[in-house]
């Protein structure tokens, strides 16, 4: 029996071990899945806190609840560790890590060539390692299959074998989860191909074969810049039609009813979150080698990026409405998190608010009842330790404005609509809400 069909047995008699490298928001419902499907896994992680939490059966992912993690803790075919020597017990390794962008707003893809030097150092035969997380196109046979076959010597395709197939996770999402969304997987030729689909076919309702590694990387870019792009768009028409005193909230629903092509967005006050700002920046700097530009991508991305200035001003102007400066003004910031009913802050265009509002003079704060107190963070250290103030009327009407940058929807909009004269509206919050005018509630 040849090597690959050897493998696709211990697929089909389910002893086949999959090793997940990184216990995150991708990694973590991953190695979920195929535990649900019989697969014995085996999670690694350098963070102790993360294994330590598994093997207790603590959560530490709140859309991921504690029935799954004490599942894991308590099952014998599934295990994590910080012991990456253990990496050769696993016949699949799938890298999910980080690729955010650098301060230069280029790939940093120092997390990807990190884990790729230690799978390569306890690489075997036979084994197959798939990268999931999103990255520019050629990253797997470029940059990663080099350092797999010079640190082990071992000869990819036939030794071992490559796939990348990109994560499509939405933390949170009630209709659609791992099992669910189907696998796009790119081989590394034929047999890698073949493995790599059986395998997630054991968990995953379907999976998208394509021709190559690169056309994967291809399509989780093209998602997500699919949405960046329509995402600036609505942003632009909202700006220019708030010139025009129309409503674009009102124009995108009309234009919703359009039973074909068409696809509807909503304006807000930015993009957030671990995906849309970043990924397409991904396929900007890979295209500049092939002398290629992508304007559409770095345009959407200056719209969306100006976003919040647009907000700021917005609220100046409201303020002016009611004869008060921005200048020692009080102004409460309604959600912190990226989008609504969601309690990560991740890249969040609140912080841009904050920003833009103190540079003015104004005095800020927050509400989110999914954020009570802002954690320590890399580009926003002086936020640490600011703490969400209460949802009450005392508070609430003591401010001069209030901007809502995150519409939770647990928030009683009604409520805001009595407690304030000034509230400035970027995601619709109130719309159908009985309020007094456009001198209380204007649309940013
Ligand atoms: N946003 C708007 N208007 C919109 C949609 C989003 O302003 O019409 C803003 C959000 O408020 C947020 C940012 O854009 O700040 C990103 O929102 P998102 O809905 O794209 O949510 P994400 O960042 O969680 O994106 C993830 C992505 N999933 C993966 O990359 C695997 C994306 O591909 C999904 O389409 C998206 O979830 C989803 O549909 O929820």
């Amino acid at each position: 029996m040849s090597q690959l069909d050897t493998l696709l047995q211990k697929i089909e008699d389910k002893t086949y071990t999959i090793g997940i490298v990184g216990l995150g928001y991708v990694g973590l419902p991953l190695m979920w899945t195929f535990h649900q499907n019989d697969m014995p896994v085996l999670g690694f992680d350098i963070d102790e806190k993360k294994v330590d939490n598994l093997k207790t059966g603590t959560p530490y992912i709140k859309h991921l609840g504690t029935e799954m993690m004490q599942t894991l803790a308590t099952s014998d075919i599934a295990d994590a560790t910080t012991d990456f020597s253990r990496l050769d017990e696993a016949d699949a390794i799938l890298m999910c890590v980080p690729t955010p962008l650098d301060h230069h707003r280029e790939p940093d893809m120092s997390y990807v060539e990190k884990t790729t030097e230690t799978v390569s150092k306890y690489l075997r035969k036979g084994q197959l390692v798939i990268l999931e997380s999103t990255t520019w196109p050629g990253t797997t046979e470029e940059l990663m299959i080099p350092i797999l076959e010079k640190n082990s010597g071992l000869k990819a395709g036939t030794d071992f074998y490559v796939a990348y197939s990109p994560e499509r996770e939405d933390p949170g999402n009630p209709n659609f989860n791992t099992a669910k969304i189907p696998k796009v997987v790119g081989g590394h030729g034929e047999e890698a191909l073949k493995l790599a689909t059986a395998m997630y076919d054991t968990a995953i309702v379907q999976t998208v074969p394509v021709s190559d590694c690169k056309t994967a990387e291809a399509v989780k870019l093209t998602e997500n810049i699919f949405r960046s792009v329509n995402i600036a768009l609505v942003n632009e028409l909202k700006v220019v039609y708030e010139a025009m005193d129309i409503d674009v909230h009102e124009v995108l629903d009309a234009a919703d009813t359009k039973p074909f092509g068409f696809m509807k967005f909503t304006p807000g006050p930015g993009l957030g979150g671990h995906c849309i700002p970043i990924d397409p920046f991904y396929l900007t700097w890979k295209a500049r080698e092939f002398e290629r530009h992508t304007r559409f991508i770095e345009l959407a991305g200056e719209v969306n990026t100006n976003m919040p200035t647009y907000v700021v001003d917005r609220t100046m102007h409201a303020l002016n409405t009611h004869k008060k400066a921005m200048n020692g003004s009080k102004v409460l910031v309604i959600g912190l998190a990226y989008k609504p009913d969601v309690d990560d802050m991740c890249e969040s265009p609140t912080f841009k608010i904050f920003d833009l509002l103190k540079a003015k003079g104004a005095e800020i704060a927050y509400y989110d009842p999914y954020i009570p107190e802002i954690w320590e963070t890399r580009e926003h250290a002086e936020y640490t330790g600011m703490q969400t103030v209460d949802w009450n009327k005392e508070t609430v009407s003591g401010f001069d404005a209030v901007v809502i940058s995150t519409n939770h929807s647990s928030i009683d909009y009604a409520e805001l609509a009595v407690w304030s004269e000034c509230v400035v509206d970027t995601r619709n919050a109130m719309n159908g809400i009985e309020h007094k005018g456009k001198n209380h509630i204007f649309k940013a």
